[in-house]
């Protein structure tokens, strides 16, 4: 039997991700699928997480860093037993929202500091970056509830995302592949485009190793 695919979706908030990860883990395309997502705010992990998003709890930026990386940590086996049992994963943000919304804050903490927490995680097979414009995505339903959501901070955010992407396409062969998907268009027409390049993804990494992320070329 060979491996599920890791497929992750990044983007800024309200870029369409969530909707895109429902439909997709529901497609043919990706059965059987496991559907996961980041923070995940139901472990005890991710509650605190959930009242520093909320304001509620207040805490120094490496160690929220730390607590949104050990979340991924806590789900490092379930992630490895689905993929080995032959199960796909569509996964809504991992390691590179991390990185990316810790390094673009104010005199945030340097990327390799941030990027070093989650190395050696399981690697996603591809990246699909759903992009839309900033002000785009503020008209969308419930922009600015919850810490971080301001122009000022997802537009450093996107930086950060560019700069990663740059990066894995440098590392070449052991990255993950980056697809950026126009998703300021119908959701029927994005949910298109992203069944495509998912097909491509299983042809060419269906067969190969699990990867660790971000461990050659960097460290
Ligand atoms: N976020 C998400 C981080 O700051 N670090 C992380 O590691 C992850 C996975 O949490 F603003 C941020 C991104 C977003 C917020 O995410 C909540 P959702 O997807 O909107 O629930
Ligand atoms: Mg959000």
């Amino acid at each position: 039997m060979s491996r599920g695919v890791f497929i992750l979706l990044e983007g800024v908030d309200r870029c369409g991700k969530t909707t895109q990860v429902g439909l997709l883990s529901e497609s043919e395309v990706m059965a059987p699928c496991e559907k996961m997502n980041f923070p995940d705010r139901t472990t005890e992990i991710g509650k605190t997480i959930n009242s520093y998003l909320k304001s509620s709890l207040d805490l120094p930026d490496q160690s929220v860093h730390l607590l949104f990386s050990s979340n991924r940590w806590e789900r490092q086996p379930d992630i490895l037993e689905c993929l080995r049992q032959g199960k796909n994963i569509v996964c809504d943000r991992y390691a590179y929202s991390g990185v990316a919304f810790t390094n673009s804050k104010v005199d945030g903490p340097a990327l390799d500091w941030c990027k070093s927490c989650d190395v050696g995680l399981p690697r996603p097979d591809a990246v699909l970056f759903l992009d839309v414009d900033q002000s785009v995505a503020e008209t969308r339903g419930g922009f600015g509830d919850e810490r971080y959501e301001n122009t000022t901070h997802q537009t450093a955010v996107r930086k950060v995302f560019e700069t990663l992407k740059n990066e894995d396409i440098a590392m070449q062969g052991d990255a993950p592949e980056w697809h950026m998907v126009d998703a300021g268009r119908s959701i029927e027409e994005v949910k298109k485009d992203i069944e495509e390049i998912v097909k491509g993804v299983k042809e060419r990494k269906g067969g190969t190793p699990i990867g660790k992320l971000w461990e050659e070329g960097v460290y």
